[in-house]
């Protein structure tokens, strides 16, 4: 086989148009989530694929992986997330720490064992005096760049409340050009940047965060199974409505009419049961529903299973 226009050491495979970095992202998630997953046909995606697609495909799974643990760690309660600790512990004999470690580098390795520590500030205090100071620090902060940067970013990201975190973008972009979106854009990068991003959508808003991420997890080909159920479940009876207000205001669909369109028989069954705003369906799928913080310690050990 010849691949035209390009130069490659194994000119068995080139960058055929057929190549799909999603599909070949779900292939690998569906098929390491279990034990006894179908192998062949992981086999099947690297031997076809190019090793530049081979690099794209890693990517992409891992910033997955990445964005469902923030998620989790952002929307968990200290309490929870001391369940979470306290059950991975005991289910993996190792700590959630020692994970993180072994599977992040660098400041993002620093951001994600700041958010797996229990130590949130959970009230609605928005002390001025401090505010001022920390608006300073990371103006101060993104002018050094550097360890300095990460650091005063992480100290408010990831331990202040978010009442506190959104009074702070307001006087941060008050008697100056910038807010804060645009210098996380200019001054972080990659999984670095999607986190705090992450946090500044949460913060500001936690049912249209839910509902961007439920958007991300069905639109185009395919669907990311374990983000769409794990949000369905966790915010069915907390939130379940104004998220999906928000979902419709957004996308323009109903967020029913996605879950229809991506899913099918007894899961799109349960799926649609768990967003109906029916007190009685509730009650009839509640056996299925796991606690909260059961469901993300399941979801931290399949997350990093890989
Ligand atoms: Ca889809």
């Amino acid at each position: 086989m010849s691949c035209a226009g390009q130069i490659t050491l194994d000119n068995t495979i080139c960058d055929g148009a057929e190549f799909d970095v999603e599909k070949d992202v779900r292939v690998f998630v569906e098929n390491l989530k279990h034990i006894g997953g179908d192998n062949r046909a992981i086999i099947e995606v690297v031997a076809s694929r190019t090793r530049s697609q081979r690099l794209e495909i890693a990517r992409k799974y891992k910033e997955r992986q990445g964005r469902s643990l923030v998620e989790i760690l952002i929307s968990r309660s200290n309490s929870q997330i001391k369940e979470i600790r306290d059950l991975y512990m005991k289910t993996y004999d190792h700590d959630v720490d020692d994970l993180i470690r072994r599977k992040t580098r660098g400041e993002f390795c620093d951001m994600l064992l700041m958010l797996a520590e229990p130590s949130r500030d959970e009230s609605d205090e928005v002390p001025m005096d401090l505010l001022r100071r920390d608006v300073k620090a990371l103006k101060r902060a993104v002018r050094k760049g550097g360890a300095i940067q990460y650091y005063a970013f992480n100290e408010v990201f990831c331990k202040k409340n978010f009442a506190y975190i959104r009074a702070l973008f307001e006087l941060y972009k008050q008697n100056s050009e910038r807010d804060i979106y645009r210098d996380i854009r200019l001054y972080f990068a990659g999984y670095m940047k999607s986190a705090l991003k992450a946090i500044a959508e949460y913060a500001v808003s936690p049912t249209g965060y839910f509902a961007h991420r439920l958007y991300r997890s069905m639109k185009g080909l395919g669907t990311d199974d374990n983000t769409l159920t794990r949000i369905i479940v966790t915010r069915s009876e907390v939130d379940m409505e104004q998220i999906k207000k928000i979902f419709k205001e957004k996308y323009k669909h109903s967020l029913e009419s996605y879950i229809v369109g991506d899913t099918s028989f007894s899961y799109r069954h349960l799926l649609l049961k768990l967003v109906s705003s029916s007190k009685t369906l509730f009650e009839s799928v509640n056996q299925v529903k796991h606690d909260g913080a059961i469901l993300s310690s399941t979801e931290i050990a399949e997350t990093y299973s890989f």
